[in-house]
């Protein structure tokens, strides 16, 4: 509990001390702007609240904070050992106001943790709740960070609002994966649903989306209400699309099967051979465009890392590859590699001067494989005898 030394003891900070009392928590009182010594020796009047004598404080000239921070540590229980703590999966859950981002929490948690209600804007700030579920044979330990709505920029009208959006970009962020709320209906994504896959999209996140209220959608087809959200949001392609309704708990098991299936994906290694196989494979069938004088040429291919998965590859030229290209390569790697609902990164780079400066840019890769040809093919080792 924090009191002002230079106000003294107030009837406020005694109704708070009350509550805190009936807590059953732990309490240090520090007693803050107690810059000269003065109000440091009048602060010892705050134990009569009940809390021992307080910690003097000074923020303003961070005084007394070391003392303060070593008496709170000595409350806290031992530190479980980081690999007994298994890895959490940290899901944003994110939407336009009012599509029941929080029902959807409180249905998957089965709590009534966060307020709900018909109002736009009922959830100010980003909470997080922790929760886990069943995937397989796997329990998976999860937190689950519902988040205020996303209006459109132009509308947001106090500090207030533009603090939550902060924390729910943020939440993106942060999030391993983002559960994308919209609502079900023939009329699909709306400008604002658009804009939000495009923040996902621009973050590079894995996502899943939950097109919910579908109790109000009576009469419609699945089939018409999947493509009518996968035509109207762009660039969000590659997420599944769980329909849920949070309100009667509906769904809602597919909705984890879907995380639990993305989770998995996002996490999975993905060999270099396989890699090169597909790719290779991949320029045989289609062969790509030619731009200016010589085809684009693929000579090697390595992964460069996860979350979200991206591959770089070693090529003649460049300036020779064109988007529709790369969207065709990264559908083969998707088809291939079974990658739904994580985004995929391709880096296209010139091909390295030799072997050793190959080897430089990847340690551990590419080594061991022979020479390699002037025209970028391998050459392999003389068998021993
Ligand atoms: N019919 C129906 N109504 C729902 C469903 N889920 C939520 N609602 C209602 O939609 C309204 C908004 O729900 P919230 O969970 O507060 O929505 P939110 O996205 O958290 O809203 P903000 O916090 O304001 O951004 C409430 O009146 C809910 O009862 C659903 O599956 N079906
Ligand atoms: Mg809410």
């Amino acid at each position: 509990m924090v009191g002002d030394a230079q106000a003294g003891v107030t009837p406020l900070d005694r109704d708070v001390a009350a509550r805190l009392r009936t807590a059953g928590k732990k309490v240090l009182f520090a007693a803050n702007k107690c810059d000269d010594d003065g109000v440091r020796n009048d602060a010892a009047e705050f134990s009569c609240l009940g809390f021992g004598n307080p910690y003097p404080i000074s923020c303003l000239h961070r005084g007394g904070v070391p003392a303060l921070l070593d008496a709170a540590m000595k409350l806290l229980p031992p530190p479980v050992p980081l690999e007994l703590t298994p890895p959490r999966l940290n899901l944003a859950v994110i939407g336009r106001p009012n599509v029941g981002k929080s029902s959807l929490v409180n249905a998957l948690t089965g709590s009534k943790r966060v307020m709900t209600s018909p109002i736009a804007g009922t959830t100010r700030d980003a909470v997080d709740i922790e929760f886990s579920f069943q995937f397989g044979e796997e329990r998976i330990p999860a937190m689950l960070v519902d988040t205020a709505g996303l209006r459109k920029t132009a509308k947001v009208d106090s500090v207030v609002e533009l603090f939550s959006v902060m924390r729910a970009k943020s939440a993106i962020e942060r999030a391993d994966l983002v559960i994308f709320v919209m609502e079900a209906g023939d009329a699909g994504a709306t400008a604002q649903d658009r804009k939000i896959a495009g923040l996902i999209q621009k973050a590079g996140k894995a996502c899943v989306i939950a097109a919910n209220k579908v109790d109000l959608c009576s009469g419609q087809e699945t089939k018409e209400l999947l493509n009518e959200i996968r035509e109207t949001v762009p660039g969000l392609g590659f997420a599944p699309v769980a329909l849920i309704s949070a309100q009667e708990q509906k769904g809602l098991d597919r909705l984890l099967e879907l995380v639990g299936e993305v989770r998995r994906q996002s996490e999975m290694e993905i060999s270099t051979g396989l890699l090169n196989r597909v790719l290779g494979d991949a320029f045989t069938g289609n062969p790509p465009p030619v731009n200016g004088v010589s085809p684009l040429k693929l000579f090697d291919a390595v992964t460069a890392g996860k979350k979200p998965h991206r591959f770089k590859l070693f090529v003649n030229r460049k300036d020779a590859v064109v988007p529709h290209y790369v969207n065709y390569l990264k559908n083969k790697l998707r088809a291939a590699f079974d990658l739904t609902g994580v985004p995929i990164e391709l880096e296209f780079c010139p091909r390295p001067k030799t072997v050793e400066s190959f080897r430089r840019t990847e340690p551990g890769k590419g080594a061991g494989r022979g020479t390699k040809r002037r025209n970028g093919t391998w050459k392999s080792k003389p068998k021993s005898r």
